[in-house]
């Protein structure tokens, strides 16, 4: 019995501190209206200039079909600001976006297309 307990309490500690760690993989988010939102969109698109310290990246992207979006050139706000330091004018990348507030679509992951 002595024995279980030393196996239960690190499986416990494991389980609280795994927890929160899954669900912030997960971009979700809780917008005004209460109503929770997990749906990504994915685009593709070619660097046109990187702001890593104000956390924004200018795009020419295709179009985006799940979004009813035409191709077109914009900036982005990134969620990661990280995610941009070794990002390049020039390079084609694939990346996720996520609507932050009504409207205002950021981007929660960015990849470099090799
Ligand atoms: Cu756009």
């Amino acid at each position: 019995m002595k024995r279980n307990i030393f196996i239960l309490i690190p499986l416990a500690l494991l389980a609280l501190t795994a927890l929160p760690a899954a669900a912030e993989d997960m971009p979700m988010i809780m917008p005004m209206d209460g109503k929770a939102v997990t749906e990504s969109h994915q685009g593709k698109g070619t660097i046109n200039s990187v702001d890593a310290k104000a956390g924004k990246i200018n795009l020419t992207h295709g179009p985006i079909a799940s979004l009813d979006w035409p191709g077109m050139t914009m900036d982005f706000d990134v969620q990661d600001k990280a995610s941009l330091t070794k990002l390049k004018p020039g390079q084609k990348v694939t990346f996720q976006l996520i609507e932050a507030r009504k409207g205002k679509y950021v981007i929660s992951e960015i990849t470099v297309v090799k």
